[in-house]
């Protein structure tokens, strides 16, 4: 297929892609990341790289405005700041959303022109307790392993990951490897059981924060029973004394069964080749950096690290997660893997740079920026490539700490986003397939993005932004012409790494080709994992193992633990706008555990309340024993812009790891209730609906828009408020109120064709989601269609599983029941999970539920 090779934007697995200007999208068949696969998003890119609602002009304080006086008053304001309260006044907060070059840039700009270190990124909601763990065990911020590892593994364990839906095509390379090799086991850990537990062995469903009293307890289970690999230990480990003593705790704590913790205990230390991957389960903790710890322990204590098929394997979650930290991203970091806090390496970075100045210390971690913002200590700020207003805990406080900084800039690619609705300037960046850069992913390789579309409007890209900003403000060292040139720079600075004994040297990349620059993984001298022989970071090339001791447990009602989606990417600005990605969960919800329902008296799909100290936020109720009693779980996706109430950071509290300053975004504590309300609406409408209830969530469908909304009393006039609602002011209305059942059907029609549905009733509304959506522009007479039934000729497929090809939980019921009982079977009677594979747990999960169970001879 001709198209242009590039890199897919969203997680940090990195696949490859090939793609054409025509929207066409296929995995690269090349690229070491995926050889070819690609998840539902990453199939989806081509539905969410149109213009609709991008930011395509600066703005200043709300109108359009030039370049030039963007650049001029961004450059000025931030001028001022320094000179009048000095460089800590003034901070950047960015993404691991950058590219390479942009991220080098912007950290060049403020550590070493303007000389703070007050630039953090949301890496730091992410990484920060990895790259801290990391740091305490090796001494440097290096993931050891590589990918293959995980086909050669067999044990691995999955700790705080939802793998099958945050990771797809790394979860379906183990779902291979396993189908290859049966005796593969896999074991998850887990509070909540996910999609990922349908393809583990084992699924430990731990109490929230009991994975350092679990890993303490292997690591004695380890030295008990005579699994230790001494010599390794002795020849390249420290600490090991102290980190036995402090596991002397009770494993009990992790809320495990004996049983359970026998026979995980058991199957690891009988199994030589062990990866253990970790994600936000671990990180987002106020034991994160700990839990690292905990784990890297047990696989230094066996030497089970950087040799084939085993080590702790820290998978990243943004396209360039790992290249933010290799460029120094983070405010308590300097470029290549040096040390901030090392004058050395200051001074070194600081006459690469050939800077005039350089920070002195660590700055201000993401928590403390935004309060250093509330607290009016920051008179200019520039967010880019990340949404604050949304991601960050205690949301409404982070929003209105972002209002209280006199001078706020935000680069987006779009219009409209909760922290650009904040900004007195707006800079259009270009996005995804318009610009180039590299980016970095969880096995170290480095791999090109590149332009496939033309800039549209006058979006520049991030770097280059940067760059005309710093120019402005008077320095030089911007003056680069192309992404090329940064990356070409940043190549040569990490020359420093190699002087002061670090590990990222990419100087054997100097003069390489940036047009043609192929996938690679570093180092870059054919070495494909670290430590196997010990040579770690540490001055005495020596291994740590930390003492941890497992954290208090704090009480409360409920422990709210936050995640993802399979089809949504963080606050949807891209993902939200493709109506097939849509379907698949289409309003914010809580999933909840029957009992804790019922003592609320919450049914099936009503809304239920979650308070935090600073915030609340109103969800769906998903009832489902997946989640434990005391626990709810609440997506992170939906932002004031599609449900004025359904932000679930509102509710989410400010805690941090102590040690890492990244927020413990999966264990609040929270008190919940139900929502009570008159009534329960559903809207579709082929016009764009803003519905403002006391609940509502909108989403796009494959025909315009959907809302679910609720009321707190009845309106006087249903016909006018569905014409509000779904904002369709013209048309004939016919109306149906039952009286008895309370139930609503108000269908508008112009033309002979249905502009717009309206569903109300005092409970739920019960009506097929995506069936009506398909009414919306045919002619089919209004009162058979707001029946809301499905006649036969058109059935209902129900809601979108398989979203690749549309296929919804009806037309698979029906599949199975005529004999389509493996998942390969139902995709060739129906195409589901036959792209990209990421519904393929939910197909075993349906086929489980449907099948008719054989009677016993
Ligand atoms: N579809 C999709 N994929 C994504 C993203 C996305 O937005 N959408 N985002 C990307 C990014 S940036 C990231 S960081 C990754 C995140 O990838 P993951 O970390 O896999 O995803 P999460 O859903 O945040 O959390 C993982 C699991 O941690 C569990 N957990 C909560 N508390 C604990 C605990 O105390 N102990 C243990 N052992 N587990 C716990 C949660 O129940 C949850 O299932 O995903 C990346 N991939
Ligand atoms: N409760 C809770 N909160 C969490 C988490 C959780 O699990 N639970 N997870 C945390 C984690 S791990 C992460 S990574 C964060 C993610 O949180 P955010 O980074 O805030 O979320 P995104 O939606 O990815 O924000 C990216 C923004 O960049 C814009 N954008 C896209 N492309 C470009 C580009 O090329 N240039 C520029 N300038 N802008 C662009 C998008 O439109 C969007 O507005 O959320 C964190 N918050
Ligand atoms: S797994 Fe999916 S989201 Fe992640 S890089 Fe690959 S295609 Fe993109
Ligand atoms: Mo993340």
């Amino acid at each position: 297929m001709t198209g242009v090779k590039t890199t897919c934007p969203y997680c940090g697995v990195g696949c490859g892609v090939i793609a054409s200007a025509e929207g066409t999208i296929k995995g690269d068949p090349d690229h070491p990341a995926n050889y070819g696969r690609l998840c539902s998003k990453g199939s989806a890119l081509g539905e969410t790289i149109d213009l609709d609602g991008r930011l395509l002009a600066p703005q200043i304080f709300g109108s359009q405005a030039g370049w030039n006086d963007a650049i001029d008053l961004v450059a000025s304001r931030f001028s001022a700041a320094i000179r009048d309260h000095g460089p800590d006044s003034v901070a950047f907060y960015v993404s691991g959303q950058l590219l390479t070059e942009d991220y080098y840039v912007a950290n060049k700009l403020m550590k070493g022109y303007i000389g703070s270190a007050n630039i953090d990124t949301n890496s730091r909601l992410c990484m920060a307790s990895s790259v801290a763990g990391h740091k305490r065990a090796f001494g440097t911020d290096t993931v050891p392993g590589t990918y293959e590892d995980l086909e050669e593994a067999d044990l691995i364990v999955l700790v705080g990951s939802n793998l099958a839906w945050c990771h797809p095509v790394l979860f379906q390379r183990i779902a291979a490897a396993k189908g290859a090799r049966p005796q593969m086991r896999i074991v998850n850990i887990d509070p909540r059981i996910t999609a990922t537990s349908d393809l583990a062995d084992m699924h430990l469903q731990i109490q929230t924060d009991g994975d350092v009293a679990l890993f303490n307890g292997l690591l004695q289970h380890l030295a008990a029973h005579d699994a230790l690999d001494q010599s390794y230990i002795d020849a390249h480990v420290n600490g090991f004394d102290a980190a036995l003593a402090a596991a002397q705790g009770d494993s009990a704590a992790s809320g495990l069964t004996a049983e359970e913790i026998a026979q995980f205990y058991a199957l690891w230390t009988g199994t030589q080749k062990v990866v253990t991957v970790y994600s936000q389960g671990v990180n987002q903790s106020t034991s994160g950096t700990d839990k690292v710890n905990a784990i890297i322990n047990c696989h230094l204590a066996t030497g089970r690290i950087g040799k084939p098929g085993m080590g702790p394997f820290s998978v990243t979650g943004q396209p360039n997660a790992m290249g933010g930290r290799e460029v120094g991203g983070l405010a308590n970091m300097l470029a290549n893997h040096l040390d901030i806090e090392n004058p050395d390496h200051r001074d070194a970075v600081r006459s690469a740079w050939n800077s005039p100045t350089m920070c002195t210390k660590p700055g201000l971690k993401a928590v403390d920026l935004f309060q250093a913002c509330a607290d009016g200590k920051i008179k200019a700020l520039w967010i880019i490539s990340t949404n604050p207003a949304v991601s960050l805990p205690d949301a409404d406080s982070v929003a209105a700490a972002i209002n209280n900084v006199p001078f706020t800039v935000v680069t987006d690619i779009m219009a409209r986003t909760d922290t650009g609705d904040l900004a007195d300037v707006l800079l259009p960046a270009t996005g995804w397939g318009e610009k180039n850069g590299t980016v970095t992913n969880s096995e170290r390789r480095i791999s090109r993005q590149r332009a496939f579309l033309p800039a549209p409007a006058s979006a520049r890209p991030d770097w280059k932004i940067i760059c005309d900003v710093a120019q402005r403000m008077g320095f030089g060292g911007f003056d680069f012409e192309t992404a090329g040139d940064v990356f070409a720079e940043y190549v040569a600075t990490t020359k420093l790494s190699q002087e002061f004994g670090k590990d990222l040297d990419l100087t054997a990349l100097e003069g390489v080709d940036y047009e043609s620059f192929a996938p690679v993984q570093w180092p870059v001298d054919g070495k494909q994992r670290f430590f196997a022989d010990g040579a770690f970071y540490h001055p005495d090339g020596k291994a740590r193992m930390i003492a941890v001791t497992p954290p208090t447990l704090e009480a409360g009602t409920f422990t709210l633990n936050t995640g993802r989606n399979r089809d949504q990417w963080h606050t949807m600005t891209r993902t939200g706008k493709s109506a097939r990605l849509g379907a698949h969960l289409a309003e914010p919800y809580v999933e909840i555990h029957p009992d804790d329902a019922a003592a609320m008296g919450v049914d099936t799909a009503e809304l239920v309340t979650i308070y935090g100290p600073k915030g609340k936020g109103t969800f769906r109720a998903l009832i489902s024993t997946n989640v434990a009693q005391g626990n709810l779980f609440a997506p992170l996706h939906w932002t004031r812009q599609q449900s004025a109430s359904g932000t679930v950071n509102s509710a989410v509290t400010a805690r941090t790891d102590p040690t890492s300053g990244q927020p413990a975004t999966k264990s609040s504590r929270v008190d919940a209730s139900k929502c009570h309300v008159a009534w329960y609406g559903f809207a579709v409408s082929a016009a764009a609906m803003e519905p403002s209830r006391p609940y509502h969530a909108i989403a796009k469908t494959s025909t315009g828009w959907q809302a679910e909304v609720a009321g707190m009393k009845p309106p006087r006039d249903w016909e006018l408020e569905a014409r509000n609602i779904t904002a369709t002011e013209r048309g004939d209305a016919a109306v149906m109120h039952d009286a008895a059942t309370g139930d609503v059907r108000v269908a508008i029609i112009e033309d002979n064709k249905i502009t717009a549905l309206f569903f109300a009733s005092t409970s739920p509304v019960v009506v097929a989601r995506q069936h009506a959506a398909t009414l919306i522009g045919s002619d089919v007479a209004g009162l058979a269609a707001l029946a809301g039934r499905v006649s036969a000729d058109m059935p209902d497929p129900g809601a979108t599983v398989c979203a690749c090809f549309n296929v919804g939980v009806n037309t698979l019921r029906d599949a199975i029941g005529k004999g389509a009982t493996t998942v390969a079977a139902l995709g060739e009677a129906t195409c589901a999970g036959t792209n990209c594979g990421s519904c393929k747990p939910e197909l075993a999960a349906l086929i489980g539920q449907f099948q008719i169970p054989v009677a016993a001879e």
